[in-house]
């Protein structure tokens, strides 16, 4: 199964995200060196420009989207990477797109091999376990099981969030290895997925939750490195209009948790949790940034991590579900003034087994919003973990959860 996305998409998908930088470095034909292969270094992947090994050397060592200068230059190349990280993959198309690219684990001059198709045709290279498991075929996102329900439609539109292609079903965002971000649309056949483009491991913080700027398209809010905060504006399609820049100083912040409306005011809000312990609000104003935010209190050092699961308890108010460091989760639920009422137990032990933890919204569709955990404790073969989904109840408590889907380990979803 494979799904490339039209170019179309991905044009309009890449103004919104950041250029890719080069990963490689180039290294000119030394005067007195080695020759042929022997140039080139252990736990690397070699290009010559030269068949047989002979001219310029382009040394790479983890996968690279576009190959710059090197583009369609390689005419002959050498795999020095051991165990099960040795596969290389060869691709014609930049991007890892799956079309015509080619498995190797040997070392081989692209003139006499026999596919001689890609000499001086490689555009971009994959390297380690992702490669051996893409390479020309599946491409790289969660592979979902048929759990994902849609929400009924004759709830009220409050609440609801999850859906970036409003279809009434919860979908699931993920970011691979290489940074690319795709949809999922989860109930939909596997040709919906999309990818939203690249350049997305720049971002230390993605959480999503509803509406931002009052088009009714789900958002995604996402921290940089530098510590900027992006809103990228839904589009109702599964990717994003131009983004938007809320501000910068976010890097203070431990954790961010986009949660729907905790002010009552029907517009989504954000918490976030700083460094030292302080829960604040960032009441969303409707147009895609916020107001004055609001201190709820100190103490939170003891919770790594914050999910704004939506209304958890059906009271029409939205709440928190937040993790603390022995494991136990917990529910605050909202008042509808800006903060919470007394937390109430959910989860007894053993939740910092899960790396994340994520709301999507209402996935087994009964109308009442779910959590969603990579569970790291149940890996499906090599480099693959479960995503799970803990179906809510109307009073605030989880069920025993389901398979959603099987994802690569080096995958974050939200
Ligand atoms: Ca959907
Ligand atoms: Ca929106
Ligand atoms: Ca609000
Ligand atoms: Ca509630």
């Amino acid at each position: 199964m494979r799904s490339a996305p039209p170019a179309r998409l991905l044009r309009g998908a890449l103004t919104a995200v950041l250029a890719l930088g080069l990963s490689a470095t180039v290294l000119a034909q030394p005067s007195v060196a080695a020759d042929g292969w022997d140039r080139c270094p252990d736990n690397a992947v070699c290009g010559f420009s030269q068949p047989e090994y002979q001219g310029d050397m382009i040394v790479i060592r983890k996968p690279m989207l576009s190959l710059g200068s090197w583009d369609n230059r390689i005419r002959s190349y050498v795999v020095k990477l051991s165990g099960y990280s040795s596969a290389v993959c060869l691709h014609p198309e930049p991007g890892l797109d799956p079309e015509g690219a080619t498995h190797s684990y040997f070392s081989e001059s692209l003139d006499e091999s026999s596919h001689p198709e890609l000499d001086r045709a490689v555009s971009s290279v994959d390297i380690g376990p992702e490669a051996d498991d893409f390479c020309g075929s599946e491409s790289r996102y969660p592979m979902l099981w048929d759990v994902v329900k849609k929400r009924p439609t004759t709830l009220p539109a409050t609440g609801a969030f999850g859906d970036m292609d409003r279809d009434g079903h919860a979908d699931v965002v993920s970011r691979n290895m290489v940074g690319q971000l795709w949809t999922t649309h989860a109930y939909t056949s596997p040709g919906r997925t999309v990818l939203v483009g690249g350049g997305w491991d720049t971002m230390t913080k993605l959480t999503r939750h509803g509406d931002f700027d009052g088009d009714l398209n789900e958002d995604v809010l996402a921290r940089d490195k530098a510590g900027v905060l992006w809103l990228y504006p839904g589009n109702g399609k599964g990717w994003f209009k131009p983004r938007v820049k809320i501000g910068g100083g976010w890097n203070t912040m431990r954790d961010l948790a986009a949660a729907g409306d905790l002010t009552g005011d029907g517009k989504a809000d954000l918490l976030a949790s700083d460094s030292a312990g302080v829960l604040w609000t960032y009441p969303g104003n409707g147009k895609g940034w916020f107001g004055a935010r609001k201190q709820i209190g100190g103490g939170w050092k003891s919770i790594n991590e914050l999910v704004g699961a939506g209304d958890m308890n059906s009271d029409k108010k939205a709440d928190l579900v937040a993790r603390d460091t022995a494991g136990k989760l917990w529910l605050y639920p909202g008042n509808g003034r800006g903060w919470f009422g007394a937390r109430k137990l959910i989860g007894t032990g053993g939740w910092n087994g899960h790396k994340e933890l994520a709301g999507l919204g209402d996935v087994t569709g009964d109308g009442r919003p779910d959590l969603v955990a990579h569970a790291w404790g149940s890996y499906v073969g090599e480099g693959h973990f479960l995503l799970r989904v803990y179906p809510g109840t109307a009073d605030g408590r989880l069920q025993a959860p389901r398979d959603l889907a099987q994802v690569r380990s080096t995958h974050f979803v939200f």
